[in-house]
């Protein structure tokens, strides 16, 4: 695989979909050829898995353990049939969260052993990883707001979850960064959406 394979991260409603689709644009004018996607989601069958799993009428009736799986079975099909071949093309990818989501969503928010969520990533992704990560941090009260103010107040399943869940959630990408600083770059949510284009920018051409 010769393209190149970027993921965006972080708590709810920390800006991700905005700097995707401007990075896109940017990338796109400088003639590269660029598929945008998101997790779950991003196929036929990972789209219908996603509005399962974010319909606040099913809030008692998805266990734990079953919304793992949803969210790998998402997975497992968006790599295969639109992410290995794109990268195979040597295009670039960029893909709305990706397996970190599930450690801190799952294995820290929902606290399911690391363990299982680990060997399940494996038999998902097998050796695929992103090339960067771009973690936008956001305070997770603020992200709340600034989901429910863009979705005129509704809230889905997961963002009904407790501020204590999303502070987790935060702190779990943050423990996540540490340990990859060659992989992510964490950029403070806070800052205005053409301050962050330009850092994104800034790190993005300096890989190719
Ligand atoms: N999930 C996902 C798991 O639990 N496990 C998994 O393995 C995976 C893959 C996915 C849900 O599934 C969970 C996590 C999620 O709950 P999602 O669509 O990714 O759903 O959900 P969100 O993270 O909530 O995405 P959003 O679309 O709500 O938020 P974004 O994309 O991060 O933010 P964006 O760009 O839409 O911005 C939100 C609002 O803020 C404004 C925007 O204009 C918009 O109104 N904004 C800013 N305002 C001020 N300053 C800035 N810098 C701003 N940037 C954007």
């Amino acid at each position: 695989m010769n393209g190149y394979f970027i993921t965006f991260e972080g708590s709810e409603g920390c800006g991700k979909t905005t700097q995707i689709e401007a990075l896109a644009k940017a990338l796109e004018a400088q003639g590269k050829t660029v598929l945008i996607t998101r997790e779950p989601g991003g196929t036929l069958i990972g789209e219908k898995i996603r509005n399962l799993l974010q319909d606040p009428s099913h809030k008692n009736d998805i266990s734990d353990m079953t919304e793992l799986l949803l969210f790998s079975a998402s997975r497992a099909e968006l790599i295969t049939s639109r992410i290995q071949p794109a990268l195979a093309r040597g295009e670039i990818v960029i893909c709305d969260r990706f397996y970190d989501s599930t450690f801190v969503y799952q294995g820290l928010g929902r606290a399911i052993d690391m363990n299982i969520v680990e060997q399940l990533n494996q038999i998902t992704v097998g050796t695929l990883k992103p090339d960067l990560t771009i973690l936008l941090d956001l305070d997770a009260k603020i992200g709340i707001e600034r989901a429910k103010s863009r979705q005129s107040g509704e809230l889905d399943r997961i963002e009904n979850e407790s501020l204590a869940f999303f502070e987790a959630v935060r702190n779990g990408y943050l423990e996540l960064a540490k340990k990859e600083p060659e992989r992510f770059k964490t950029i403070d949510g806070l800052l205005s959406v053409d301050a962050i284009k330009k850092i994104i920018w800034d790190t993005v051409v300096d890989q190719f």
